[in-house]
This record gives C-alpha cells, structure tokens and sequence, in this order.
C-alpha cells in the first residue's frame, strides 16, 4: 500500500523530461525559416511568396550542399533541367513546403538550372553555377 503512494508522483515527474526531448528530436524542418538549417547545408535558398528564388543565379563553390525551403505560404518544387556538361545525378523533382526541405550537393563543375513545377509559367527559374 505504502509502496503504491510512493511511486505514483515519481513516475509523472520523469516522463516530463522525455516528452520535451521526443518534441524537440521529432520535429519536422520547417520550411518557414530553419528547416534547411536543421540540414547543415552549406547555401539556403528560399522560394519566396513572390515567385522567385531568392538566389536565382548561384556561385557556389564545389562539394557544397544546397538546399531549398519556403519562405512563405506558397508551395514550389525544385526540378532540375539538363546541367552543362550533362550530369544524370542533377535530377532533383521535390516539392518543398512548410514541413519539406530539399538539398543536393553539388561534386563536379557545371551549369545547374533548375525551376518550379508550379510556376514556371511565371518563370520561376534558378541556376547553380559550379566553377
Ligand atoms: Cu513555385
């Protein structure tokens, strides 16, 4: 009887400490504002509300990872055109929004453009440029 009393507020007490933690590991990256950070890329690039990319022409420097997230509301892709010189691994189709990232790190020289599926009608285009 006197055991039961005993362990009853220890036991709430400890599991507070893991539900933060579970809180905090299991967070989805955000889109709107750090979830590329969460990524340890190199460059973050944000599609903005506006239809564009914030860097929409690129220098980077070689072996870095970029990566793409939303800076708004409005939901965008990533999807690569053909690189120069033609690399098959440029191949990237993601779609990134509040809870979705997307990255690529880039290992050899080239020309990467890339736009969004959405609103390329608006031309909504970038370009890597790897020397
Ligand atoms: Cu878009």
């Amino acid at each position: 009887m006197s055991t039961l009393v005993r362990t009853r507020l220890p036991r709430f007490t400890l599991a507070m400490p893991f539900v933060v933690l579970a809180v905090t590991v299991c967070g989805e990256p955000s889109g709107q504002g750090n979830g590329c950070q969460s990524t340890g890329a190199d460059v973050t690039i944000i599609a903005q509300d506006n239809l564009t990319y914030d860097k929409p022409n690129l220098t980077i420097t070689r072996g870095q990872k970029v990566c793409w997230q939303i800076g708004g509301s409005v939901v965008h892709t990533v999807t690569a055109d053909g690189a120069t010189p033609a690399d098959s691994n440029w191949n990237l189709n993601a779609q990134i929004s509040a809870n979705t990232v997307t990255s690529y790190t880039f290992s050899r020289a080239g020309v990467y453009p890339y736009h969004c599926f959405f609103h390329v009608g608006s031309n909504m285009r970038g370009t890597i440029n790897v020397p």
